[in-house]
């Protein structure tokens, strides 16, 4: 199992409703992402910035932004677009973090 870490932008003003979408994931994302080897999931907020910090345990370098093929992920990104920052396919603007460090 490999942490990584990414950063997504959330337009600004809509915390309150990512949370409340995230608080109400679809079963089916919560299911394909397990079923890809993705689990201890969480995503943070920076007031400052409206970035989202994203953190995930993945197997075989699988990760969540990696599944966008996949119908159901599709949707969630086109359900997601109007609330953050996005590509022209609605997949959110991700940006991979480097580790810099790391206690057991
Ligand atoms: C995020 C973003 C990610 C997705 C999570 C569940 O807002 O859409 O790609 O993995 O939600």
């Amino acid at each position: 199992m490999e942490k990584i870490a990414f950063k997504m932008k959330l337009k600004p003003g809509f915390k309150i409703e990512y949370e409340r979408r995230h608080n109400e994931i679809w079963p089916e994302i919560a299911a394909l992402l397990k079923a890809n080897g993705i689990s201890d999931y969480s995503i943070f907020f920076d007031e400052d910035t409206d970035t989202l910090f994203a953190v995930q345990k993945v197997k075989g370098g699988t990760s969540s932004q990696n599944l966008g093929s996949e119908p159901i992920v599709k949707l969630w990104w086109k359900y997601m677009a109007d609330i953050m920052v996005v590509n022209p396919d609605n997949s959110p603007v991700a940006v991979q973090l480097e580790k810099v460090f790391h206690l057991e």
